[in-house]
């Protein structure tokens, strides 16, 4: 029923047993806010091994050491040349509505942006079609702007990435073949064509697409690509940056027990950074939601005010991998308690409502079912 906090009296107790799996997760003490610049060889020492490629969905195998991000030389550099892909006016609007909204470009500086609205190019695909084919060699790397893609290993679907996600990045940094197959969602119309949007990069222009026109049809997945060298110019390092800042602490989220390898990096690409102060009010009861949270480091205190009462009452208190704020994005529902910093200081990684389904959609189980027991110690109404 009615609303809902956000922070389970099973979680209150369980704050010990949930302490004491917790991470290590080493301080990081920049925010993402202040922290956007391409930082390599920092990045490339230590960087999140890939998911272990083409075999069956093994939750959670790592590879660890096995494969290096192939780092960005000075050779790169040199020889990177930028190649600016002619737009129309819709697709730049079109662009700049998709890509701003990504939290991969959110913290970024305007001119690394401005070089990957350049160099993007738009790119549509039939349902059924192949975006990328497992064991090829990586060329781009893919941003969804409409549509879902689904993703198969070994001819195996294993799962669907919608609107506003991403793939393809493995390849890219890792030199490794491409670990699955990504197809447009849906049926294969009569006629199976690609639509080339704008000139296609001069070089590297691979897999044997057509530039026949297929008709526009509502199943048409269209997508934003960059080309290898420019992902690994302009996107890479922050991507590495993020995964390696946060990859070992997700691991010990109970909550993300069930996601896989590949599912945990993308939701490290997801993360926002925040720090509190004690005392500061991080979500106030009433108000509506739009994020998530997990916290990394800290803890907070829930109150609630509930329905009659004129004071509010503490109802619990969060640490370290506890999360908070998921009801009011379940439910659409205005905030049901207030959620202070209760530590000196306090670090969180908070989802946006956006992008909340789309990287937690298989947690929500879970999160429905933590939901339930926080009837007692929240007034559900
Ligand atoms: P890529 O360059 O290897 C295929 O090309 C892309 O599919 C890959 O990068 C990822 O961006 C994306 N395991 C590995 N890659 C995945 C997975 C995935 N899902 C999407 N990609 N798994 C499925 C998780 C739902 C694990 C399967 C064992």
């Amino acid at each position: 029923m009615g609303k809902v906090l956000s922070a389970p009296r099973e979680g209150a107790r369980n704050v010990q047993r949930r302490m004491s799996n917790l991470g290590k997760k080493k301080k990081t003490d920049s925010t993402e806010e202040q922290n956007n610049k391409h930082d390599e060889d920092d990045i490339l020492e230590d960087e999140p091994p890939p998911p272990k490629p083409q075999e069956g969905p093994t939750k959670g195998v790592r590879r660890r050491g096995a494969v290096s991000a192939e780092a960005v030389t000075e050779e790169d550099i040199a020889n990177y040349k930028k190649v600016v892909i002619p737009k129309t006016a819709e697709e730049m609007s079109a662009l700049k509505d998709s890509l701003m909204k990504n939290v991969l470009f959110k913290y970024m500086d305007e001119k690394t942006r401005e070089d990957i609205f350049d160099v993007i190019q738009p790119k549509d695909y039939q349902p059924a079609q192949d975006v990328i084919v497992q064991g090829d060699e990586g060329d781009y790397f893919y941003i969804i702007h409409k549509g879902t893609v689904d993703v198969y290993v070994n001819n195996n679907k294993v799962g669907s990435i919608p609107e506003g996600g991403s793939f393809g990045e493995l390849a890219l940094i890792y030199g490794t073949p491409r670990a699955a197959t990504i197809r447009a969602a849906g049926e294969a119309p009569a006629t199976t064509a690609t639509i080339e949007q704008g000139t296609p990069a001069a070089e590297g222009e691979g897999g044997g697409a057509t530039s026949e026109q297929p008709p526009e049809s509502t199943g048409v997945v269209k997508t934003f690509r960059l080309d290898r060298e420019s992902y690994r110019m302009l996107l890479m390092g922050n991507t590495l940056k993020k995964r390696k800042m946060y990859e070992e602490f997700l691991k010990k989220v109970p909550l993300l027990e069930s996601l896989d390898s590949w599912e945990l990096l993308t939701l490290a690409d997801s993360l926002e950074s925040s720090h509190y102060k004690g005392g500061d009010v991080i979500m106030q009861q009433g108000e509506e939601g739009d994020c998530f949270y997990i916290i990394v480091q800290g803890e907070a205190k829930v109150y609630q005010k509930k329905e009659g009462q004129s004071e509010e009452v503490d109802v619990g208190t969060l640490s370290t991998s506890q999360y908070f704020g998921e009801i009011a994005l379940i439910l659409n529902k205005p905030r049901a308690a207030t959620v202070k910093a209760s530590s000196d200081s306090l670090e969180v990684v908070k989802i946006s409502k956006e992008r909340f389904e789309r990287v937690l959609g298989p947690c929500q189980d879970i999160l429905k079912r933590n939901l339930e027991n926080y009837n007692s110690i929240v007034a559900l109404k």
